[in-house]
This record gives structure tokens, C-alpha cells and sequence, in this order.
């Protein structure tokens, strides 16, 4: 109840007392207006999860109730929001989050999770927790997490099995994909930088390096392996989800780490990526799917996934390139006023009609923004922004949508909503000071790390190195 005054409170300071002014009675520019509203929706979604769901892992606003994605709760929704309160300056939602996390979040527990999403999110939200506030406890969360994690690591092959029980470290699922192989790499780098320990990151690395080199001669790698035996089940190579992120942490891991294996992973990766897939049709420049042995393509499809790519474009100081898939993802977020799954871009027909709120396409669009300062980038981080505060709110919060030529609702919220997608659109709007590529690499889920240490640093792990 507290909390939906608060709501209201905050809602009509920012948006209605003295039409858009402040206490003061200064008129708000339309950038702190935009970021009034950025933040009002995330406290939309935080109230709904308060009111709904406190204490599980995440809300459904419309029948008023909350889920765990396992059988006991990982607060998931705090510990992915804690990193974007710090950034908004939200202080009393950080002390609740604060609160919940430090006193209960609990990993001895008797379930089987999977490896990846619970690094990216909660390894990668309890790091970035303890560097944006400072309390110790997150950083020893992350520890006990990840020491219970890694058992997965422990495969005749090196390349980690998918699922872990938390309490006794049983390993499941020999069968997994780059993204469950390669996508913690900054989170077990970042532990093992700031304890001092260097299992972590080896272990992480070593199954990474063990996958690199059973690349196609495309230089890229497919879509399913098998843990023991290192045996390619799908050859399509893409950059969708299943392999997304795999090439993301090998960029942004030499960046954080410096380590120069890494780079040379990342280049022939951009290399096959440059080659095989991106794909130029009177539609736009895209990237699309080939076989990772032949190069042939195999597919046509771009999805709101792949949009993660510009990141890396802009990172890599392809802006150019950049630019051009920029063009192409706005088209699809525009086609029918909010961002479908996924497309054929020959056609420009949708294939997977469903908007989960993901945050891809505004992540690429900040990545455009910030590296060229072009206005017309802010002006579609303003249109991606009001789409989502126009189709996804519901009176108590907000939601998915099961398809977006109906714009009918799906009753559920994600957690990266709070961690990433109100955390990009927050961005654009931000007081100057908030946020600098210069300080922080984000992590998949946009948890800012940072690099408290000397540059340079590649762990122990020398064995096995990438084949170049
Ligand atoms: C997030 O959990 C991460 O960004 C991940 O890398 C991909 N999928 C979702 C958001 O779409």
C-alpha cells in the first residue's frame, strides 16, 4: 500500500504538479522529462513486483501474483534491478532491494539450475551490486554462487554442461550451445579478479578455448555441441540467441581483461561473422544464418536477439556498419510500432510475432548514439522508449505482449526489464556523469563492471590455447 502512494507521489511530481516543472517551478527540459518517465515506468514494474511478488523471482502484474523460474526463489528480479536503482538514484528502492537480497537470498538449496542464465543475472547483478555500492555481502553472494556453479565445468572436454544442482553440484545436460559455453566469461573473470582466486576464469576459459577450436572453417561455430565428446550437433552458425553472447564476451572480455586471447577469437569470430553472414538485400544490411563449415546460408531471419551485434560494431569502431544495421533494426521495430521476435528480412514478414520488453534494439540504438552523437539515434531511443510506455503498461505495471499486430498482453515481466531495458532507455536521458563507456564494460545483462586493476591481465591459463 506504501508503495503504490509512492507510486502515485512520484508519478504526479514528475508528470503532473505544474505541468512538467519542478519544485522549484523550473520548466523541465524534454530530456529530464524522458528520464522522469524512464524512471516512473520502472517503478511501475518495481511496485507491481512489491506488491505481487516480493520475494520471488518475478511478477505477473495482471493476475496479480509472482513465479519462481525453479522451486525456490533466487530473487531474481531484485538482484537484476539493484545495478539500475543505483544508476537512477532510486535510494529508497535500493535500501528495499538491499534488504531482501542481504538477509535472504539463500543458494544452499536442493534445485537444478541453469549454469548461464543464473551467472548472467545473478553472478553478473551480485558483481556489479558490490561495485556500485560497496557492501561486501553482494561480492560474497557472487562467490558462494559461483563455487556452486562450477562444477559444470568438469567434462572430459572442458566445455561446461548446462544444469548444476546448487547444493549438491550434480551436472546435467551434456548437450549445449556457445552461449551456455561462453557467456560468463566476464562475470567468472570478474571473481576471479576481485578475490584473487583464478579458478574461475581458467575453468571459464578453458571450456571457451576448447569450443574455438572446434570452429568451422567459416571460423564461426554452430548452434548445439555435445559436453563430452566435442561433436557439432547443429552446424548453423547465426548470432541469435544460443550463440549471441558467446561473441560478445570474447570482445568485451579483452576489453575488460586484456587478455589477447580472447582478441584473437574475437577477430576471426567478426571475420566469419563479416563473411558469412551479414547478408545485404534491397531490405537493408542484416546478418543472417550459414552453415559454419560451408558458409552456405541456411536461413534468412533476424530477430530482436541479433541486435545485440551493434554493441559489439560500435565497440569494435565499425560505426559505419553500425549505422547501416542500425537503419534495418529500427525498420523492424517500426513495422507495426513495436518490435517483433523475429523477421525473414527478404520480406520483411514477421515469423515470431511475441515482444518480451527485451532490450537489444534500444541497446544497439544508445551503442549508435553514443559513438556517432547523430540526434536522429536519441530521437529513436524517444520512439522505442514511448512504444513501450504506450503498448506494454497495464494500470498496475507492466507486460509483455503476446503479439505485436494485436498488441495483446502476456502476463509476465521479465527481469531484464529492470536490468537492461529501462536501464538503456534511462540512459539516453541521464543526468551527464551517470554512465561512461570509458569506466564500465556491460555485461549481457547490463551490469556495469569496471576494471579495478591494472590492465593486461590474462589469468594463469595457458594450456590449449586457441588455435590460430
Ligand atoms: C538477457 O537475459 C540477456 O541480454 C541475454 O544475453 C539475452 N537475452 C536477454 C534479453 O533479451
Amino acid at each position: 500500500m506504501r508503495s503504490k502512494l509512492f507510486l502515485v507521489l512520484f508519478f504526479l511530481a514528475v508528470n503532473l504538479t505544474g505541468c512538467n516543472t519542478t519544485k522549484e517551478g523550473d520548466t523541465l527540459t524534454e530530456k529530464e522529462q524522458y528520464a522522469a518517465r524512464v524512471k516512473t515506468a520502472f517503478m511501475k514494474g518495481w511496485t507491481a513486483y512489491k506488491d505481487y511478488a516480493w520475494g520471488m523471482d518475478a511478477v505477473n502484474p495482471i493476475s496479480q501474483k509472482g513465479h519462481n523460474w525453479y522451486s525456490h526463489t533466487l530473487l531474481m528480479t531484485p538482484v537484476d534491478a539493484y545495478s539500475t536503482m543505483c544508476l537512477m538514484n532510486l535510494d529508497s528502492a535500493k535500501v528495499e532491494a538491499k534488504d531482501l537480497i542481504v538477509n535472504k537470498l539463500n543458494f544452499d538449496v536442493d534445485m537444478e539450475v541453469q549454469q548461464f542464465e543464473i551467472a548472467i543475472r545473478i553472478v553478473g547483478g551480485l558483481i556489479s551490486s558490490y561495485q556500485l555500492d560497496g557492501d561486501k555481502r553482494f561480492l560474497d553472494l557472487a562467490v558462494d554462487l559461483a563455487d556452486r556453479l562450477m562444477p559444470v565445468f568438469d567434462t572430459p572436454t572442458g566445455i561446461p554442461y548446462r544444469l548444476v544442482n546448487l547444493k549438491t553440484g550434480a551436472i546435467e545436460g551434456n548437450v549445449t550451445n556457445p552461449c551456455e559455453v561462453g557467456s560468463m566469461l566476464l562475470e567468472y573473470g570478474m571473481l576471479s579478479k576481485l578475490t584473487g582466486n583464478p579458478i574461475y576464469y581458467e575453468k571459464c576459459k578453458r571450456g571457451v578455448v576448447a569450443m574455438y577450436n572446434l570452429r568451422g572453417k567459416t571460423g564461426l561455430v554452430g548452434g548445439s555441441i555435445n559436453c563430452d565428446t566435442g561433436k557439432w550437433l547443429d552446424t548453423h552458425a547465426h548470432i541469435r540467441g544460443g550463440i549471441d553472447a558467446y561473441y560478445e564476451y570474447l570482445l568485451k572480455g579483452y576489453i575488460l581483461f586484456g587478455d589477447e586471447d580472447l582478441k584473437t577469437m574475437w577477430e576471426t569470430s567478426l571475420n566469419g561473422v563479416e563473411t558469412y553472414l551479414a547478408d545485404t538485400r534491397n531490405t537493408g544490411y542484416w546478418i543472417g544464418e550459414a552453415d559454419m563449415n560451408t558458409g552456405k546460408r541456411t536461413a534468412t531471419i533476424f530477430g530482436a536477439l541479433d541486435c545485440f551485434w551493434n554493441g559489439c560494431l560500435v565497440l569494435e569502431g565499425k560505426t559505419n556498419e553500425a549505422e547501416k544495421l542500425q537503419a534495418s533494426i529500427f525498420k523492424m521495430w517500426t513495422l507495426e510500432g513495436i518490435e517483433p521476435e523475429s523477421i525473414d528480412y527478404t520480406t520483411m514478414k514477421i515469423i515470431s510475432s511475441y515482444y518480451m520488453i527485451r532490450p537489444e534494439a534500444i541497446e544497439s540504438t544508445y551503442y549508435v548514439w553514443k559513438a556517432t552523437g547523430d540526434q536522429k539515434y536519441y530521437e529513436m531511443g524517444k520512439t522505442m522508449f514511448d512504444s513501450i510506455e504506450k503498448y506494454c503498461q497495464v494500470d498496475n505495471g507492466y507486460v509483455q505482449l503476446r503479439d505485436v499486430r494485436t498488441k495483446e498482453k502476456w502476463d509476465t515481466l521479465e527481469s531484464f526489464f529492470f536490468a537492461e531495458t529501462m536501464k538503456y532507455c534511462y540512459l539516453f536521458f541521464a543526468p551527464d556523469g551517470t554512465f561512461s563507456f570509458d569506466q564500465y564494460v556491460l555485461n549481457t545483462e547490463a551490469h556495469p563492471f569496471k576494471n579495478t586493476w591494472d590492465k593486461g591481465w590474462t589469468g594463469r591459463y595457458k594450456m590449449n590455447k586457441p588455435q590460430q
